[in-house]
């Protein structure tokens, strides 16, 4: 697959620069581009411009709480959960610009309607990562990524979605926090649009995030202590203790991949969620959690690791795998894995 070009600076605009503009200039510079990929990053979009709005009143409109369902990952399904999901499918199926989808919030392959026109790409994602955190009002979000189909012409399959991370043509998230941002990546770069919801429109605030090479913050649930690996525990014990080099690491725990990933993005350090010590399995799922990260964090300078190899070469074998995840600042995580036992 040819990774795009990097398409260099987006020319300055008096309005700043839209996402929609960053596209359309990235498409430009694209001899073989259809406008198939703007029009599927249009739907993202609006999709995340509707869930947006409605995260920022769920206080407001009755659809906090739980549905009283519970999704493929035996996880209770929250109101909002099911309204991202719903939102997500409604708009792209009807786009034409995809064969098949997956969400963590559907056992099975998404596919597209037969009323509808069967699309080139393959899209899956959490349409609401971290929905534990609705009800509190901290940050959670939609994350997503994007591969060409490998089928031929036609309805799309599991084949088209189990695809390794390696092959992602676009991957991103949306976190709805204290402001609501879209950040994404063709693989060449990441840039990061802050949402202005009295225009509508997502604008350039962050453009070629590159994460520090080292940070100073570690993030992981310190309360699965006692599930960890004894190398886990070790490297914990570690990186809280000053030595010559370096103070201790101060500890950040959002409980939300997406936020806890858009803070070392931008600050650096490590985000791990390792394998349980009995199940010897991470909690993560695999293709539209871990992969679509590690796409953005390795296109933005670090390094994401199952604590054995990169999570983007991982071939997948199932919809809803999962996987341990270490990611982040490279010297960080090259220290983390030296803890891990082979
Ligand atoms: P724990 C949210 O439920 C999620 O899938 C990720 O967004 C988050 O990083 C992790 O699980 C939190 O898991 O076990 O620490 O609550």
């Amino acid at each position: 697959m040819t990774r795009p070009v990097s398409i260099g600076p987006v020319p300055e605009s008096p309005i700043g620069t839209t996402l929609e503009r960053h596209l359309l200039d990235r498409q430009r510079r694209m001899p073989e581009a259809t406008g198939d990929f703007t029009g599927l990053f249009q739907q993202i979009m609006l999709a995340a411009k509707i869930i947006a709005s409605r995260v920022s009143k769920a206080g407001l409109s009755g659809i906090l709480g739980r549905t009283g369902t519970t999704n493929i990952q035996g996880e209770q399904v929250m109101k909002l959960d099911e309204f991202a999901n719903r939102t997500i499918v409604q708009i792209v199926e009807a786009g034409g610009h995809v064969c098949v989808m997956g969400s963590e919030e559907v056992e099975d392959p998404i596919t597209i309607p037969p009323e509808y026109p069967q699309g080139k790409y393959v899209l899956q994602f959490d349409p609401l990562d971290g929905s534990g955190n609705i009800d509190i009002n901290a940050s959670i979000g939609t994350i997503f990524s994007i591969h060409r189909r490998l089928t031929p012409p036609g309805r799309g399959s599991m084949e088209d979605l189990l695809q390794k991370g390696r092959d992602i043509v676009a991957a991103g998230y949306v976190i709805y926090g204290s402001s609501n941002m879209l950040v994404y990546s063709t693989g060449d770069q990441v840039d990061g649009f802050t949402y202005d919801p009295g225009v509508g429109e997502f604008f350039l605030s962050h453009p070629n995030i590159r994460i520090p090479e080292r940070g100073s913050i570690y993030s992981i649930n310190e309360g699965n202590y006692h599930n960890w690996s004894e190398g886990t525990q070790k490297w914990v014990d570690w990186i809280k203790t000053p030595n010559e080099e370096r103070k201790a690491y101060s500890h950040r725990y959002i409980g939300a991949m997406v936020a806890d990933l858009h803070r070392t993005l931008l600050r650096g350090g490590i985000f791990v969620y390792p394998p349980d010590v009995k199940t010897r399995k991470g909690k993560l799922r695999l293709l539209y959690e871990a992969s679509p990260m590690a796409f953005l964090v390795e296109a933005a300078g670090g390094a994401a690791s199952d604590g054995k190899a990169p999570i983007l070469d991982i071939q997948p074998r199932e919809l809803h795998q999962r996987t341990p995840v270490f990611m982040g600042s490279p010297v960080d995580v090259a220290d983390a894995l030296r803890f891990q036992e082979s």
